[in-house]
């Protein structure tokens, strides 16, 4: 790690604080700090669920804090689009451009025509929905449906219990039972994996819902790996079981629930053999586990985002997360289910932002491509990207190109690094990481809050997101609020608005634990929070909104064209796309030897992965652990990270989900084929290397 020599020399300092990437585990971080450089970043005890250690990911976050691919300065861009030609400029002449840009278009074409577009699963309360808000809702922009992640699971949890907190991992060692569904936890939120191991030890069964063998699928009783797209198919036929078979929870259901007649009604049809067709399964394996579920308590349910990605992913958590109340597993330490607790502090950026909303247009975020080559009245003059890295991780990335690379598009992008999204920028403006700023973490595995504070200085002429939309929204002429000189007065500003129990520990001590100190019981501590305190087994929202109403099953989409489910899950590099850009190996295309074989494919060789969408060169690794007719490729990849630039968004369509308007990543359905390299050998030179796309015939 390259540290400034120029600094004066002192100490070795330990600053406590907190990571606030998009991961569940909110870890509590020591850093070491020397002559003003970070030199380790470690975990610390005081976040519980943190236990002293971190990824390997940010363990080396410090690689990008003084990577290559930081940005230092603002630019502007210099030569043609996407050339990566850009000229240093100063924050006044960039934000004198943008602000520029921002009052022309609103003048001529209408502020509509400006679309922010942030997702801000790495920010916490700070860096996004503060000042940029107000900024964009007073300015009357075109406003944007953050609908890349979770949606369908909140969207359900919301719907049946108005997001009553989780179990947390900590209370997995209570549980008898542990259904891990649709979550690899082992890359996607490591602390969960302690608990899981000691409640086995400790005698509790495991039961993995997953296309891959993942770690935890190697250790479960049982592993039901399903098609993707079909979990809805068998937590259906498991609810039938349960009504069919006396081991439903009538009481509770008569006390705590409603609706749970006409979800009867709609599982009748999902008998064991119907379930098991439709998943690719032995039916005697979804029964065994609809036994095991019904007899264990307490059970829990850690319900993942890996079953929302789909065409059926609205119905598949709303089936999933219904189990425990049709079984009656609430009401028990260790019983219950573990969905994102966001929601555990009740807050609402409403209460802060206090600007209210346009009545503006709504982008659906995952329609990207779409909206900027198709949308009128007005068409979009300007994005500006924050918090976000769309060209690596929203769908139909070849669309999502073709809009940025309009040439009567103005594109900000404002970031720590060189994404894939600021190479086709007209300005790109250098962010803080929150080793350099204030932010307040919230966690969504547990409950806690936690202040994030500067460690070092900001790495060469970064700024944090609330300067930088302060300063542009004055140059707007904007009133976005007294407090927003520095990072340091917004986080006080925000503090203020924050619940008073909340407010005391965070300032003192940078920990808020929140609520029952972060273990509630669920239906003892904690309860559904509808209007009636009931569980709605069947909300009647959700089931206008849905196409084909809800607890349906939507038919998989393969062709024989493209009969392989392309999925693309959390991997252990990166987080989303942050830290892709230390990848330096070539990405390779998960796929079972039996897919392979009768495609001439062996470990190692290239393959084209294509559909109708584009297409992904990249080489295959053979693994049987990966269910047949699926293949995977790793999520959050940047466009190096394979042969012809192109990552799995390219083959993911921009449809959404039966509820929440969510993205349907897994639904890629392909076709792979074996690249075959040109032995062209030219006089006196060596034979040409694999170039797929390039020089190299495809078959
Ligand atoms: N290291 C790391 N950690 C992360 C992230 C990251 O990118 N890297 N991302 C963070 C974010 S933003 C999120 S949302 C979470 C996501 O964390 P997870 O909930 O773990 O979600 P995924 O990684 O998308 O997929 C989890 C599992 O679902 C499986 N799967 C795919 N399709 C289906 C299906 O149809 N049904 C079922 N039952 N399983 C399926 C995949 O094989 C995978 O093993 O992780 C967070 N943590
Ligand atoms: N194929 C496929 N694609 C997926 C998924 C999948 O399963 N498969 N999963 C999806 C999921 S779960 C999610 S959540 C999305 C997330 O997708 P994104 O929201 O695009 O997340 P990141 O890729 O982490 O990009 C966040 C960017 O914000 C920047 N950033 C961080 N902090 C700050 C800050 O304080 N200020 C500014 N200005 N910038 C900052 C980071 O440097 C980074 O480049 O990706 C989705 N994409
Ligand atoms: S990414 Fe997750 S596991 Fe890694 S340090 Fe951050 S919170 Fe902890
Ligand atoms: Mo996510």
């Amino acid at each position: 790690m390259s540290r400034p020599d120029d600094e004066p020399t002192w100490g070795r300092s330990t600053v406590h604080t907190v990571c606030p990437l998009d991961c569940p585990d909110t870890c509590s971080l020591e850093v070491a700090v020397e002559r003003g450089a970070v030199v380790s970043i470690d975990g610390s005890r005081r976040n519980p669920v943190t236990d002293g250690y971190i990824c390997g990911k940010v363990r080396r976050f410090g690689e990008r804090v003084y990577g290559d691919a930081r940005l230092t300065r603002p630019l502007v861009r210099g030569g043609r689009r996407g050339d990566g030609e850009f000229r240093e400029a100063t924050w006044d002449e960039a934000l004198a451009l943008i602000a520029g840009r921002m009052i022309e278009i609103r003048d001529t074409v209408g502020a509509e025509a400006v679309l922010p577009f942030s997702y801000g699963g790495s920010n916490g309360l700070l860096t996004q929905d503060t000042v940029d808000a107000r900024l964009f809702r007073q300015f009357g922009a075109s406003r944007l449906a953050r609908t890349v992640c979770a949606l369908p699971t909140s969207t359900a949890n919301q719907a049946l219990y108005g997001k009553m907190p989780s179990v947390t991992p900590a209370d997995y060692r209570h549980a008898r039972l542990i259904v891990v569904w649709g979550a690899n936890p082992s890359s996607s939120g490591i602390h969960f994996v302690p608990p899981i191991k000691a409640a086995q030890e400790a005698g509790a069964a495991l039961v993995v819902v997953d296309p891959r063998r993942t770690n935890l699928a190697r250790r479960a009783d049982i592993h039901l790996a399903v098609r993707p797209g079909t979990d809805v198919a068998v937590a259906l036929a498991v609810h039938r079981y349960l009504f069919e078979n006396d081991r439903a929870d009538e009481e509770f259901l008569a006390a705590h629930a409603e609706g749970a007649d006409r979800l009867r009604e709609r599982c009748a049809e999902w008998t064991f053999d119907r379930a098991a067709e439709v998943a690719g399964l032995d039916p005697g394996l979804i029964e065994s586990f609809a036994e095991m579920y019904a007899d264990f308590s307490p059970a829990v349910i850690r319900c993942g985002w890996g079953l929302e990605r789909n065409r059926n992913g609205g119905s598949a958590a709303l089936a999933v997360l219904a189990l425990p109340a049709v079984a009656g597993k609430f009401g028990v330490r260790g019983g219950g289910y573990s969905m994102s607790n966001t929601a555990a502090w009740n807050l609402s950026a409403e209460s802060w932002i206090g600007a209210p909303e346009p009545d503006t247009r709504v982008v659906n975020m995952n329609r990207l491509g779409q909206a900027l080559l198709e949308l009128r009245d007005p068409p979009i003059r300007m994005l500006f990207v924050y918090n976000c890295n769309p060209v690596a991780t929203m769908p139909n990335q070849n669309r999502v190109i073709e809009g940025l690379s309009r040439d009567d598009l103005f594109t900000v992008v404002f970031d720590q690094v060189m994404t894939d999204t600021a190479a086709l920028a007209d300005v790109v403006l250098p962010a803080t990481t929150f080793l350099e700023s204030y932010d307040v973490a919230q966690s969504y595995g547990s409950t806690n809050l936690q202040l994030a504070r500067p460690v070092i200085e900001p790495v060469g002429a970064s700024r944090p997101n609330v300067e930088v939309f302060a300063e542009l929204a004055g140059r707007l002429g904007l009133d976005v609020g007294a407090g927003y000189g520095t990072d340091a007065e917004a986080l006080l500003e925000l503090a203020a608005a924050l619940p008073e129990e909340a407010r005391g520990d965070l300032l003192e001590s940078g920990i808020a634990l929140g609520v029952a100190e972060g273990a509630p019981v669920q239906f003892v501590d904690v309860h559904p929070r509808t209007p009636n305190r009931k569980v709605r087994l069947f909300p009647d929202e959700l089931e206008r909104e849905s196409p084909e109403g809800i607890y349906r099953f939507r038919p998989d989409p393969a062709t024989a064209d493209h009969p392989l489910a392309l999925i693309s899950p959390s991997t252990g590099k990166t987080v989303n796309s942050t830290l892709g850009e230390l990848r330096t190996r070539v990405a390779r295309l998960q796929m079972h030897p039996d897919d392979a074989e009768p495609r001439g494919l062996a470990d190692g060789d290239t393959a084209r992965v294509f559909n109708a969408l584009g297409e992904v060169h990249c080489p295959v690794a053979l693994d049987a652990g990966v269910r047949r007719g699926t293949v995977a490729l790793p999520k959050g990849l940047w466009r190096m990270s394979t042969l012809n630039g192109a990552t799995a968004n390219a083959l993911v369509p921009d449809d959404l989900t039966d509820v929440g308007g969510g993205a349907v990543f897994n639904d890629a359905r392909v076709q792979v084929a074996r690249v075959v390299t040109a032995t062209l050998q030219l006089d006196g030179q060596e034979p040409a290397a694999s170039a797929a796309g390039r020089d190299a015939s495809v078959h």
